[in-house]
């Protein structure tokens, strides 16, 4: 006897499913295959409004919150049940690859459209979210949409937050949901909370093709620390000032991040340590720089470890200073999360059910889900992606990769419809 878990996997339509992350890639297009599509642009609204059009076709309702997430939904036969959710993000990095996030949101949709077409209606809604700004591309930090659905941090938070042009995160935002006034408002914090949360993600990472296997359940996720330091000292004349008389923002940031990578030096390669972003001001080949400002993102599994050499990056940095100041900023500070098993087995079963191979892991990649899970059970489904290559234009993962990944939701998303 067929489910109705069976008929909704049976239902998805890969080829419709890449068509669509075809036509989503070409929204932000750059050399190399890849996509430039920034949270809160023209891009991103350009993006969203395709998503609106396809949803509504398929009969979900489209609504939007304070923190401009993007909301879809498909009634369940039960109006008072939790809704179960999925989704991930819309925005990418600024040389980013065709699937990171919008795999997952397209992935939802596939699984709205299934049921639409084969007639299933599940005891619960099924929502399908587009968190803003998970990237933190733009706006450091990433995730800025789930924190505040969640309640991790307030939006007010964020509002001073600036991209490398300048642009105030609480400006970009009113100029979105201004542009978006016409879709429907919901509150950032609705009620009833959801049941359970299943996110679908390429792995961004190589464990899964070197192993032949299809589907990643994950397991957890690592922790994570961003840092905004602004270093300052004084601009002089390149050619007259004597070096030991300069207060040089540029070299004093090279010192401190010498002295960043002594403290963050692993030998067993677990520990995750960038410098992604560096700005300096007067940016002139002939004056010595009176300010330099760089971001890191520091990772680890351990929150042991994330706390200890996290809580020692100021005094490094101050220590190897000389003559400039530093201001450290802490930008967010993630702890390592570990999935409750009400998701994590249901993906489990899902993927055996279909006679996928796969295995636990936990994601070294952040994501919104982490921001979800202490708010109700969350998991997250893995596909692979060739050679582990993400945050690149050269990210791929094949269609039929891609619905595997989307029939494993399809299935476990109608598991805990039902419960
Ligand atoms: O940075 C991350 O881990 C995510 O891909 N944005
Ligand atoms: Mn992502
Ligand atoms: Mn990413």
């Amino acid at each position: 006897m067929t489910t109705l878990a069976d008929r909704a996997a049976t239902a998805v339509d890969g080829a419709r499913q890449w068509s669509r992350l075809m036509e989503m890639a070409q929204i932000g297009s750059i050399a190399g295959g890849g996509v430039n599509r920034a949270c809160l642009t023209p891009l991103d609204r350009d993006a969203r409004r395709r998503l609106m059009a396809w949803a509504q076709a398929a009969g979900a309702t489209v609504t939007i919150d304070d923190a401009a997430n993007l909301w879809l939904r498909r009634e369940g036969s039960d109006p008072a049940a939790a809704p179960v959710l999925t989704g991930s993000h819309m925005d990418s990095q600024p040389e980013g690859g065709r699937f990171d996030g919008i795999y997952g949101v397209i992935a939802g949709l596939e699984v709205l459209e299934a049921m639409h077409a084969a007639g299933l209606r599940t005891r619960r809604a099924i929502e399908v979210v587009a968190w803003t700004n998970e990237e933190g591309g733009r706006f450091a930090p990433g995730c800025m949409g789930s924190m505040a659905w969640s309640g991790t941090r307030r939006l007010a938070d964020f509002a001073d937050a600036r991209d490398p042009e300048g642009i105030r995160f609480e400006d970009a935002l009113s100029a979105h949901l201004a542009a978006e006034a016409d879709v429907p408002r919901r509150p950032l914090v609705s009620a009833p909370r959801p049941a359970a949360y299943v996110e679908a993600h390429i792995e961004q990472g190589p464990l899964l093709e070197a192993a032949g296997e299809d589907i990643g359940v994950v397991t957890g996720i690592q922790g994570s620390r961003w840092y905004t330091v602004t270093i300052t000292g004084e601009t002089a004349h390149a050619g007259t000032t004597p070096l030991k008389l300069r207060r040089d923002a540029v070299q004093d940031m090279v010192r401190a991040i010498t002295a960043l990578n002594a403290l963050m030096d692993d030998p067993t390669d677990v520990l995750r340590f960038t410098v992604g972003r560096v700005e300096v001001a007067p940016n002139a080949p002939n004056s010595v720089a009176n300010r330099a400002r760089f971001t890191i993102d520091f990772r680890h599994p351990d929150g042991a470890v994330l706390a200890a050499r996290g809580d020692a990056v100021a005094d490094a940095i101050r220590a190897a200073l000389r003559g400039t100041t530093a201001e450290v900023q802490e930008t967010s500070h993630a702890l390592p999360n570990v999935f409750e098993p009400t998701v994590v087995d249901a993906i489990e079963r899902a993927a055996a059910s279909l006679g996928l191979r796969h295995r636990r892991m936990p994601s070294g990649a952040g994501h919104d889900a982490q921001f979800v899970a202490p708010l109700c059970p969350s998991g997250m489904i893995f596909v692979p992606c060739r050679g582990g290559i993400s945050h690149n234009p050269a990210e791929y993962a094949s269609p039929d990769q891609l619905a595997a990944g989307t029939r494993v939701l399809a299935t476990t998303l109608a598991d805990l419809a039902a419960a």
